[in-house]
């Protein structure tokens, strides 16, 4: 195991206030989107299949603090959340979930193919670990132009069943590229438990069998994760070697849509409670950060008048047209 705590990465123990607000800022920004968005659903307003991330805003609000303009991030079908962490654009992922012109993915892709190069977001994809080897080959790129960037890719418990999964891993190790993979490990993938599907909870048990270094985190405690995401996005900046980041974290809604999924023959009930409550990202932090409950109060009224303004943009902008979407298709005359 790599030591954190030897002399060249002791961990910090205190997170400055104004990080702390910066984090909060984001946490605040994705979890009212989403709640905006699971009522938009409700209404019927959106019809694009959303996975949505509400409880597991943490990691990516953190990671975001270390990342760098050429770093790329990559997502899954449940990306919302990783998304407007790496960007903050709320209007492009509205007008997205609606098909608009105006989207992140110009209206051509929906919540699950989100992307935006410039800010970072190097895509993501429904077919469940499909972005961990592009990451990958994004990271070999990154190695042969000697830089600093790094590559990010995030995704579930569940795709450490797909054979894509350990190829990568195994690619990673065995070429030693900069890539810090992050399982966010929700227990779930759709309506079956981890233990239903796999022989134990944890997933880095798949890091230390292609010799990546490894570490599990709450992924909902932000000083935590702070303290380790920053010695681990050093150490795979630095040494460029992968690593492998477990987040523990929980998802409050279903698998897609707007309902809680209390009613699918799952055990929910009891742990959601526990999860929306002493569990929660938000609450913890402002427990920590007493300082902090006036500005979430100002966070709050003004991330929802963004989301407003947001929504009418999104509503206003005009679908793709018909000249631009073909142009966008391969075919030989
Ligand atoms: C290759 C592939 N198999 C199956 C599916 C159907 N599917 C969509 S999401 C999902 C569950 C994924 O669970 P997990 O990776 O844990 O992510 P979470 O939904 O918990 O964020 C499945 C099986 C798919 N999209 N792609
Ligand atoms: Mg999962």
């Amino acid at each position: 195991m790599f030591d954190f705590f030897s002399k060249e990465y002791l961990l910090e123990t205190e997170m400055r206030g104004d990080i702390a607000v910066r984090i909060l800022r984001r946490i605040i920004t994705i979890r009212e989107t989403e709640e905006f968005i699971a009522r938009k659903i409700e209404s019927g307003d959106i019809r694009c299949p959303c996975h949505l991330a509400v409880g597991q805003e943490a990691t990516p609000s953190v990671l975001a603090e270390f990342l760098n303009p050429e770093d790329r991030v990559y997502g899954t079908h449940r990306s919302h959340h990783q998304y407007l962490a790496v960007t903050d654009d709320v209007e492009g992922l509205l007008a997205e979930v609606l098909g608009k012109k105006n989207g992140c993915a110009k209206g051509m892709g929906g919540s699950q193919h989100l992307i935006n190069i410039e800010k970072g977001f190097g895509g993501s994809v429904p077919i469940v670990g499909g972005t961990i080897p592009i990451a990958c080959g994004a990271a070999l790129a990154m190695k042969l132009k000697d830089n600093r960037s790094i590559a990010i890719p995030f995704f579930g418990d569940g795709a450490t069943e797909e054979g894509v999964f350990h190829e990568s891993l195994n690619l990673a190790s065995v070429m030693k590229l900069p890539v810090c993979f992050i399982a966010e490990n929700n227990l779930f993938a759709s309506h079956l438990h981890i233990l239903e599907r796999q022989p134990e909870t944890s997933l880095c048990r798949f890091a230390k069998a292609h010799l990546i270094e490894n570490i599990q985190l709450d992924g909902n405690d932000v000083i935590s994760l702070y303290d380790h995401l920053k010695q681990i996005i050093r150490y795979v900046r630095d040494e460029r070697l992968p690593y492998f980041v477990e987040v523990m974290t929980y998802r409050w809604k279903g698998h897609v849509g707007y309902r809680e999924d209390l009613d699918v023959g799952v055990k929910r009930k009891e742990d959601l409670s526990i999860w929306k409550t002493e569990k929660d990202p938000i609450g913890r932090l402002l427990s920590k950060y007493e300082s902090l409950k006036d500005t979430y109060e100002n966070f709050i009224r003004e991330v929802h008048k963004r989301i407003e303004k947001a929504w009418e943009f999104a509503k206003q902008s005009d679908y793709a047209d018909k000249d631009f979407l073909l142009s966008c298709v391969y075919c030989e005359d």
